[in-house]
């Protein structure tokens, strides 16, 4: 069993959350030109890719979920599509706070901004609005949600409802435990931003700098700048990624149409193009009005490197998160009594040891550890050894 990872795509109306989810996911919710055309989230499967190892073997990959082609794994990965949020969505505003529990589940986020600038703070049509406003106005709408968890917590520590020896950080982490937190994160955060342990002496400055620091811990996040394929687009992209003031955030550019528009093709038959690739081939019959429309998206993607998509997921996963992609390997022969080759390719936390990813295996595999060996070089590694990115590992147990 691995560790199944959600990503939440955020922003407000008409960005192109939607677009984005089913370029990904090749779904088909509804898309509009108009605010609120998501209401109810949707759960997709995705992809994020990753060098496959068995060719460094000498085999060849028999996956047992997502699939290998020429040589890199598509590992799915859940992705979330909610509905927009606007300013005071915290105070009931536009759809209000019900996004916010749909985003409950998610482990990092995908802020899809309009950088064409054509969609106002509600998403409705508009020109030349600045994609800055839009930054800015989702994380304070997403700290002013996590203060209002934050004071309750507060409330019931001051109202003397628990016990007497309830230290502040046990009842923090136990009211924002939707967010999957613990005590000992909360501490640290408290200390971080050094406002002591005694929440009397807590002003509200203190009250949202700790909500912002148990948000950023809890939901990290990056920005995919989307409709890169409008010159508007273009020219705030250009002025905002070389503006000092924004270089904390990670920001992708990225076309939803244009990957969706060449995995239909591909689909179609018409063109082969393996998703996240910076280039195609046309491979069927298409019109002179087809051929230019491909030919502007092969020009968009020389120019950016490749549609985007594929890389505001994994740049979220690896990136921000540091998810850890480990294939369970033998050292003598990668194939398992089923005659499968590397079947699996899983996404462990950060900085795993092997024993921890022993025990994501499976209990019984964790308890029994001995030692792991890595399948590339058939050394011996520890217990305390830190997993690596692709490393192949077989675990040797006692039973
Ligand atoms: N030019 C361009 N337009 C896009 C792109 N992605 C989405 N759009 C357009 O933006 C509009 C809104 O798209 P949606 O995907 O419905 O946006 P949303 O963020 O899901 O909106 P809500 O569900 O209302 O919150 C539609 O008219 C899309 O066609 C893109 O990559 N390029
Ligand atoms: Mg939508």
């Amino acid at each position: 069993m691995s560790t199944s990872y959600r990503i939440g795509l955020v922003g407000k109306p008409s960005v192109g959350k939607s677009s984005f989810f089913n370029a990904a996911t090749m779904n088909d919710v509804p898309e509009g030109a108009y605010p609120f055309t998501t209401i109810d989230p949707s759960v997709g499967e995705a992809f994020v890719r990753v060098d496959c190892a068995a060719p460094e073997f000498d085999e060849e990959c028999t996956p047992s979920v997502g699939y290998c082609d020429r040589g890199t794994r598509f590992v799915p990965t859940k992705l979330v599509d909610v509905a927009g949020l606007i300013p005071g969505a915290h105070e009931g505003n536009g759809l209000g706070n019900q996004f916010l529990t749909d985003l409950n589940e998610t482990d990092v986020l995908v802020h899809v901004v309009d950088f064409s600038g054509t969609t106002d703070a509600e998403g409705e049509p508009t020109e030349s609005y600045d994609p800055r406003d839009d930054i800015a106005f989702l994380e304070e709408e997403l700290d002013q949600w996590y203060l209002g968890i934050l004071e309750k917590g507060i409330e019931r520590y001051a109202s003397g409802y628990t016990t007497e020896d309830d230290a502040i950080e046990e009842e923090l982490a136990e009211q924002m435990s939707a967010f999957k937190t613990t005590e000992d994160e909360i501490k640290r955060l408290i200390r971080r931003v050094d406002i002591g342990f005694d929440p009397d002496e807590w002003d509200e400055t203190d009250e949202l700098e700790l909500a912002r620091e148990i948000r950023t811990a809890t939901k990290p996040l990056m920005i995919a700048a989307n409709k890169m394929d409008t010159p508007a687009a273009q020219e705030n992209f250009e002025e905002i990624a070389n503006d000092p003031d924004y270089d904390h955030l990670t920001i992708v550019p990225c076309s939803a149409h244009a990957e969706k528009a060449l995995k239909s093709a591909d689909k179609a038959g018409v063109v082969d193009y393996r998703p996240g690739d910076a280039d195609f081939e046309i491979t069927g019959d298409v019109s002179a009005g087809q051929k230019e429309g491909l030919e502007q998206i092969r020009g968009f993607l020389t120019e950016y490197g490749a549609t985007g998509v594929q890389a505001a997921l994994e740049t979220a996963l690896f990136d921000v998160l540091g998810v850890t992609p480990v294939f369970p390997g033998g050292a003598n022969g990668l194939g398992n009594e089923h005659g499968e080759v590397l079947p699996d390719c899983y996404l462990i936390p950060p900085n795993s040891t092997a024993e921890a990813f022993a025990y994501s295996l499976h209990s019984d595999i964790g308890a029994g550890f001995l030692h792991a060996i890595d399948c590339r070089t058939n050394r011996q590694l520890g217990k305390d050894y830190e997993v690596e990115s692709r490393d192949v590992i077989e675990v040797i147990t006692t039973n």
